[in-house]
C-alpha cells in the first residue's frame, strides 16, 4: 500500500465522535473530573458536539487529554533533541511537545546573542578547523550527564558530526560553554556517550581518514587511513572537558558507528558499531561501485568492544604516542594491553545500545530484520579463554557464536532502541515506518527476547527517545519517535518539508498509542534525551549582579551601577554600561575613528524574565543580556557616522526608548 493509501483508510476506519453516543466515551474519558469539579453532565454532551463539530474520533479526544497542557501549567519532562544540520540543541516539553528553547552550540544565533559577544565568539574560535571559523555543525546525539548511571540533570554533550565536535552545555543556564576540535579525527558519530559517572565522553569517529587532519592518497586507504575511538576527560568541576587528560585509541579503517558506555556489570568497558570492513571507498566514474553498495558486501561487519578504564590506564602510564598535541593509544599496544577486541555483527549496523541491568548490548543492523543480543558475560569468558583469532589489523576477532545471547526478528530496518521500567524494548524500524516492543529476556524472565507489539509511525523513523531510556533507571511512559519524513503530516510549506517527532503513551503493558504530532521546522532531530523536569535546576536569574556565565562567576570586570562610563586610553575606549528598565547608562558614547572599543553592558535588573538586548548596527552586533549578566563585545570604530543602539527585546511599555548614540567622529 503507498503512503497516501495508508493515510485515507486510516479516514475511513475513523469513527466520528457523535454527541449521542458521544457521552460514553467523554465519560470514560473525562466525566468523573468534570463531576468531581461538580460540573453539570449538560457540558459533556457540549464537549462532545465540539468533538463531533471538529471530526474528532474517541481515540484522537483519548489523546488530546493525555497531552494538553493547560495555559500556566508546566511539562513533566523535558527532552533535548539534536537539530541535526541547524547546530543546535532544541527544547521540548513532553506531553505537550511545545518548543521551549533552541541552545545555540555550533552555529552563531542573534536571539540568544550567541556568537556575537567576545564570550562566545571565544567559546566558536576555539574550536575552529586550524584557523577557519566554523559557523555551523551537524548534531547528532545529545547525552546528559550521569551519576551512578542515570542522568544528573547538570550537564548536555552533543557531538558535530562534520567536524568532529564536542560542546558541553551547563543545564544552570541552558548555554553553551566548550567546543573542543578532536585533533585526530575530522569526522565522528560515536558521540556524545557518557560513561556512568561522566568520567569520559566518548567520541567515535565516522569516515576513516589519516590521523591529524592529514594527506594521503585513497590508494593508501589500508595503510595511512584509521578509525578512533576518543574519550574526552570531563571536569564536573570547572564543568569544562579537560582535553590534557584526554586521549584516543587507534581503530581499523571501518567505519564506526554508534556507541554506548556499559554500566552496571559491563561498566568500564564501551561498545561501537562499525561497517563498511570491506573498506570502500567509492569511486563511481573510476569504475567502482559507489559507496552504498562497496561497503554492504560483506555479510558481517564489527562490533568494537573497548575497555575505557583500562586505556586510561594505558593513557596515563604514557604508552601513547603523541598526535597533534593529544595522546593516541596505538592500535598495537591497545591490542597487546588487552584493551581492544571486535565482534562480528550482522551487516551494515547501526545503533548499539546497552541494556538497563548492563547486562547485554543490543545491536541493530540496517540491512538485517534481527535485533543481535549480545552478553557480556560471554563476550568476557572468550577474552578469558583466549578464545579469538585476529582480522587484518591484528585486532582479536571473538567467534559470534560465543558471544550472541539471541537474535529477535523484528522487521526491515532496526536501528535505534531503548528501554523502559516494564522490561520492554522499543527499536526503530526505519524501512517499515514503525516501532517494535519486544521484551527483554535474561535470567528468571518469562517469555523474554520476544516481539510483542508493532506501532506505525510517520515516517522512517530514526531514534526513539524514553525518558531515562538509556540509563540504568528507565521510566516507563512516553516514548518519541524522531521521524525522518513527514510526508503527508502536515500543512505544506514547500518543498522542504517540517520534520515529525511523534508521541507514544507506552504506559499500557498492553498496548501503545499514538498521541501527537509534532512538526519541527528547525533541523533533523537524530537523537534526543528525556529527562524529568524534577531532576533539573536551573536558574531563572544568575546568582549575582555582574555575572559572567563564561565563567560562571562574578566577573570582576562588571560595570556595576554607579560606575557606569566611558573611559579613554590613547585610542583604546571602555565602554561600561549598564541596562535597565528602560534605559542603557551612558546613553551618549563618543567614539574617534580608529578606536579600540571594549564595551561592556550588565543587565542589573533582578527580575524573572527581564531581560535586555543590545543591537549595534554596523558592527554585526547583537547581545542578549539577562537578568544579572555582564557580557563584552569588542570591535574598532572603523567608520565614521552616527549609529543609535537600541534594546532588541521587547521588555517594558517604553522599550522603544531603550536606546542611546553611538558617535564615531571623523
Ligand atoms: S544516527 Cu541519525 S538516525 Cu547519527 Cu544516531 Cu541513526
Ligand atoms: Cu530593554 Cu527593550
Amino acid at each position: 500500500m503507498d503512503e497516501k493509501a495508508k493515510v485515507s483508510s486510516r479516514f475511513d476506519r475513523r469513527t466520528v465522535f457523535k454527541s449521542g453516543a458521544a457521552a460514553a466515551v467523554v465519560g470514560a474519558a473525562g466525566a468523573s473530573l468534570w463531576r468531581s469539579g461538580g460540573v453539570a453532565r449538560a457540558d459533556d454532551d457540549d464537549i462532545a458536539k465540539i468533538a463531533e463539530a471538529r471530526g474528532l474520533t474517541p481515540e484522537d479526544v483519548r489523546a488530546a487529554l493525555k497531552t494538553y497542557v493547560p495555559s500556566g501549567t508546566y511539562d513533566e519532562t523535558l527532552i533535548f533533541a539534536s537539530g541535526g544540520h541547524s547546530g543546535q540543541v532544541l527544547v521540548i516539553g513532553v506531553p505537550s511537545m511545545r518548543l521551549l528553547k533552541q541552545i545555540a552550540v555550533f552555529t552563531p544565533e542573534p536571539w540568544q546573542g550567541y556568537g556575537f559577544s567576545d564570550e562566545t565568539r571565544a567559546v566558536l574560535e576555539a574550536s575552529a578547523f586550524d584557523d577557519k571559523p566554523l559557523t555551523w555543525g551537524d548534531t547528532h546525539h545529545p547525552a546528559l550527564s550521569e551519576t551512578n548511571g542515570e542522568y544528573d540533570g547538570q550537564f548536555l554533550f552533543i557531538n558535530d558530526k562534520a567536524h568532529a565536535r564536542m560542546a558541553v552545555i551547563d543545564l544552570r543556564d541552558f548555554e553553551t560553554k566548550q567546543i573542543v576540535k578532536n585533533p585526530h579525527i575530522l569526522s565522528n558519530h560515536g558521540g556524545a556517550f557518557a560513561t556512568p559517572n561522566t568520567d569520559y565522553i566518548i567520541d567515535g569517529s565516522q569516515y576513516a581518514t589519516p590521523f591529524g587532519w592529514e594527506y594521503a592518497p585513497l590508494s593508501e586507504y589500508k595503510e595511512k587511513y584509521r578509525g578512533a575511538m576518543t574519550l574526552w576527560k570531563f571536569d564536573r568541576e570547572t564543568g569544562r572537558i579537560d582535553p590534557a587528560l584526554s586521549f584516543s585509541i587507534e581503530l581499523p579503517p571501518y567505519w564506526q558507528d554508534l556507541a554506548d558506555a556499559g554500566k552496571g556489570p559491563s561498566d568500564g568497558w564501551m561498545f561501537s558499531n562499525s561497517f563498511n570492513t570491506e573498506m570502500a571507498t567509492g569511486g563511481i566514474l573510476e569504475g567502482h561501485p559507489p559507496v552504498e553498495a562497496g561497503a554492504s558486501m560483506h555479510d558481517m561487519d564489527y562490533l568494537s568492544v573497548i575497555n575505557w578504564r583500562k586505556a586510561a590506564e594505558v593513557a596515563a602510564a604514557g604508552k601513547t604516542e603523541d598526535i597533534k598535541g593529544m595522546p593516541m593509544i596505538r592500535m598495537a599496544t591497545a591490542v597487546e594491553e588487552g584493551i581492544l577486541f571486535q565482534v562480528p555483527e550482522p551487516k551494515s549496523p547501526h545503533g548499539v545500545d546497552v541494556t538497563p541491568t548492563g547486562e547485554y548490548i543490543v545491536v541493530a543492523g540496517k540491512l538485517d530484520p534481527h535485533v543481535t543480543v549480545y552478553s557480556f558475560q560471554k563476550i568476557q569468558d572468550a577474552i578469558a579463554a583466549g578464545n579469538f583469532e585476529q582480522d587484518e589489523f591484528g585486532v582479536p576477532i571473538l567467534p559470534f557464536d560465543a558471544c550472541v545471547e539471541t537474535q529477535v526478528e523484528l522487521g526491515l530496518g532496526p536501528l535505534h532502541t531503548q528501554f523502559d521500567d516494564q522490561g520492554f524494548a522499543y527499536t526503530s524500524l526505519f524501512l517499515d515506518s514503525a516501532i517494535a516492543r519486544w521484551k527483554v529476556g535474561g535470567e528468571g524472565i518469562d517469555g523474554g527476547w520476544e516481539m510483542v507489539e508493532k506501532l506505525p509511525v510517520h515516517y522512517n523513523v530514526g531514534h526513539l527517545c524514553v525518558v531515562g531510556g538509556d540509563t540504568m533507571a528507565p521510566q516507563g511512559k512516553h516514548l518519541i519517535a524522531l521521524n525522518k519524513w513527514s510526508i503527508d503530516r502536515f500543512t505544506p510549506v514547500g518543498p522542504l518539508f517540517p520534520q515529525n517527532l511523534q508521541l507514544i503513551d507506552i504506559s499500557s503493558p498492553d498496548t501503545l498509542q499514538l498521541l501527537f504530532d509534532m512538526p519541527l521546522g528547525v533541523g533533523e532531530p537524530h537523537y534526543a534525551q528525556a529527562i524529568p523536569t524534577s531532576k533539573l535546576a536551573p536558574w531563572t536569574v544568575y546568582p549575582e549582579v555582574g555575572w559572567d556565565p563564561a565563567t560562571q562567576a562574578l566577573s570582576p570586570d562588571a560595570p556595576q551601577p554607579g560606575k557606569e562610563g566611558v573611559v579613554r586610553d590613547g585610542n583604546k575606549v571602555a565602554v561600561n554600561m549598564t541596562s535597565i528598565r528602560s534605559h542603557f547608562t551612558p546613553d551618549w558614547v563618543n567614539l574617534q575613528l580608529g578606536d579600540e572599543v571594549t564595551w561592556r553592558i550588565t543587565n542589573i535588573e533582578r527580575a524573572d524574565d527581564a531581560t535586555h538586548a543590545f543591537a549595534l548596527p554596523g558592527q554585526n552586533v547583537n547581545l542578549s543580556i539577562e537578568p544579572g549578566e555582564t557580557i563584552t563585545v569588542s570591535f574598532t570604530a572603523d567608520r565614521p557616522g552616527v549609529y543609535p543602539f537600541y534594546c532588541t527585546e521587547f521588555c517594558s511599555a517604553l522599550h522603544l526608548e531603550m536606546m542611546g548614540y553611538m558617535l564615531v567622529s571623523p
